[in-house]
């Protein structure tokens, strides 16, 4: 890429700050959440853990993000699960649930520059005061959300950036406006707002409305496809794609992500972009499978995969920050003549440059949405001409990607350093690359030993929860409707147990209102399988029925639909179900249980092919043949409507 082909065209395209530079750049993301896309992560070994967060966030590492956005946990479903609320209930309130806080506090350790930003896709059923409108008292969410940025700093240390409003939701003027001046009444007014993660609606609201537009400081919206409208870029504020991406993260994601980045500000001015998602560490049988920027979902083996979009990411994070500022269209900024793009960005000191040029073709860098419009991409050369400030530089360093589609991969190759004769650099282009033009002398393609082979999740698999501190997530479960948190059990003989802890149906985000909890856990693809759990409905508060389940064959917001082998009991009455679905419509058998125990009682569950058995405390309940179970899926536990239940001693063997 360095020579050129001496018959083409050679395009000279100038990158000269002369007359004057364009916006700010205010950085590169990932999101973890939106939700529970990071719940397999904090149980990988310590080696790899560190190694998978290197490549994540270390400077001149790997894709080295300069903003982490995370969801604040609402206890409903926001994607692949649920995460948990700082504040299931108004008089409640913990700061150690879930894995967001301790994920922020890595990234920081490695980055403390880290910018973070902070959105509910949900929340708990009290904040709508009755209704399921969050905006009907919005004093209510407007303190619930200062309260998570309060807590981030008193219980983590953890400086907050970045808020949102309601992800993909409706939003609501004055609650927006209520939300700034509690930050401020908080002494948070380095927290700023950004408005409001979905469509452009909301330009019009801050162009009719000049109280609101002082308190948006950025206008966020969500796959873009790049392109902005008139009316954003003229009210002067910063405009980001606060989530992009959500692509399957094989060579085609990673040219999707390249494309992306640069074409975000070339067409749309977009000064920040953040992947949906950071990282796939939830089971690939849910929604959304690897649409990460890396890949690591098997935290009893310890493997992980740095796909292409950390490389691609790393071609603009590792020479630049957020602060620098994009050099004006025309020079500096632009289409290719033959297809593709190029960015120039400036250190605020005005000595560094960065260009970063992508010729990524359409077939090759196609995202999830908006559908992508034909266009053409072909090898080409090119000039690059310095000029203004620029023109003195004698020397830059090159680094490249070529995305291939044989297998072979060449993503950020090793740098060159490039002489440059009267501003001049000649390149020539292939299509599907990157490529960074760059004064910066850092960067690093980090590399860590190949982590140890994916192995299927470990049968017989054993957890009492006894080593887990209080409110806790457990490893490898992964909560799709309510939240099931560690708790110490009131009876010595039980130790911790894991407790359904929502009373109420939250103010949820999926179209459909999910009611059955359930908690999901291990090998979507396990047939013969046996399963037993202890369990005890709540004393206050309980639960009706509680469920051990196998063969779960989905979740996500489709969870309400899943079916399998529901084994429930009804301790009140004694009675026991069984149904091909969670939500009870497919009933297979029910009849009454002899040997019931007040308290706990224990459940068994063992499918082998279209057999199915189930005993209550050592004692057959039933045995069934089944037709119309799926044949594989997850071992499930959960309750019949929200209130509490414990859980306790799960046990999973391979009937093989
Ligand atoms: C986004 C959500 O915000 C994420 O939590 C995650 O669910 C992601 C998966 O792709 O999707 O929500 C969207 C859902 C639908 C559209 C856009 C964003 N859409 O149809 O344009």
């Amino acid at each position: 890429y360095l020579c050129t082909n001496s018959y083409a065209e050679e395009v000279t395209y100038p990158v000269d700050d002369t007359s004057g530079l364009g916006r700010r750049f205010d950085g590169i993301g990932g999101l973890s959440g939106g939700g529970a896309t990071s719940v397999l992560l904090q149980n990988y070994p310590e080696q790899q853990r560190n190694e998978i967060l290197d490549y994540l966030f270390k400077p001149n590492f790997g894709a080295s993000l300069h903003l982490l956005k995370v969801e604040i946990g609402g206890d409903a479903q926001s994607t692949e699960g649920t995460e948990a609320s700082h504040m299931h209930n108004s008089w409640d309130e913990n700061y150690n649930r879930g894995y967001e806080w301790w994920l922020m506090k890595e990234a920081k350790r490695r980055n403390p520059n880290i910018l973070l930003y902070g959105l509910p896709w949900a929340w708990p059923g009290w904040i709508g005061n009755g209704t399921r409108d969050p905006y009907t008292d919005i004093e209510l969410p407007a303190n619930y959300i200062v309260k998570w940025v309060l807590g981030a700093k008193k219980y983590h240390n953890l400086t907050i950036d970045f808020i949102g409003i309601w992800n993909e939701q409706a939003y609501d003027v004055k609650y927006i406006k209520l939300l700034r001046k509690v930050l401020d009444n908080n002494s948070l007014q380095h927290v700023r707002i950004v408005a409001a993660d979905g469509g452009w609606g909301i330009v019009n609201d801050i162009n009719n409305d000049s109280d609101l537009a002082k308190a948006i400081d950025y206008i966020g919206v969500h796959y873009p496809g790049t392109e902005s409208v008139m009316s954003a870029v003229q009210t002067g504020k910063q405009l980001w794609s606060s989530e992009d991406f959500s692509t399957f993260n094989d060579n085609i994601g990673g040219g999707c992500w390249a494309r992306l980045l640069n074409q975000n500000y070339v067409n749309g001015r977009f000064t920040g972009t953040i992947s949906w998602n950071l990282i796939a560490s939830y089971y690939d049988a849910l929604p959304f499978a690897r649409n990460g920027l890396m890949t690591a979902n098997s935290p009893w083996s310890g493997s992980y995969v740095v796909n292409s979009p950390i490389w691609m990411s790393a071609h603009t994070t590792q020479f630049t920050l957020p602060g620098w500022k994009y050099m004006s269209h025309g020079s500096g900024v632009g289409k290719l003549k033959y297809g593709g793009s190029y960015v120039s960005l400036v250190s605020p000191d005005g000595k560094d440059l960065t260009i970063v040029i992508e010729t990524m073709s359409h077939d090759h860098s196609i995202c999830v949405r908006p559908p992508l419009p034909a266009y053409t991409v072909a090898q080409q050369n090119i000039t690059i001409n310095l000029g203004g400030n620029f023109a003195k530089i004698t020397e830059v360093t090159a680094w490249y990607s070529q995305l291939r589609f044989d297998g072979k991969n060449d993503t950020f190759m090793q740098k060159v350093d490039i002489k440059v004769p009267n501003g001049l650099i000649h390149l020539r282009l292939d299509v599907d690359q990157v490529v960074t033009i760059t004064t910066m002398k850092v960067g690093q393609k980090g590399r860590y030993p190949n982590p140890p082979p994916s192995k299927p999740f470990p049968v017989p698999y054993k957890e009492d929860f006894e080593a887990y501190e209080e409110v806790s997530h457990p490893n490898n479960f992964a909560q799709q409707v309510g939240v099931f948190e560690v708790r110490k059990s009131e009876d010595t003989q039980h130790g911790n147990i894991l407790r359904q802890v929502v009373l109420h149906s939250p103010i949820h985000w999926c179209p459909n209102n999910l009611v059955f909890p359930i908690n999901l856990i291990g090998n979507f693809n396990w047939t013969d399988i046996s399963v037993s759990v202890d369990v005890q409905i709540g004393k206050e508060n309980g639960t009706d029925g509680v469920f051990l389940a196998a063969r779960v064959d989905k979740g996500g917001c489709q969870s309400f639909y899943a079916n399998g082998v529901f084994f429930y009991i009804f301790p009140a009455t004694k009675m026991f179900y069984l149904t091909y679905d969670l939500s009870r419509t497919q009933l297979v058998a029910k009849g009454s249980i002899s040997n019931l125990q007040d308290g706990w009682n224990n459940l068994e569950l063992i499918v082998e092919g279209y057999q199915l058995r189930g005993s209550v405390n050592g004692q057959l309940t039933f045995e069934h043949a089944i037709d119309k179970a799926p044949l594989s899926g997850f071992i499930g536990i959960g309750t019949s409507s929200y209130g509490i239940a414990d859980f306790d001693n799960l046990h999973i063997f391979d009937t093989n």
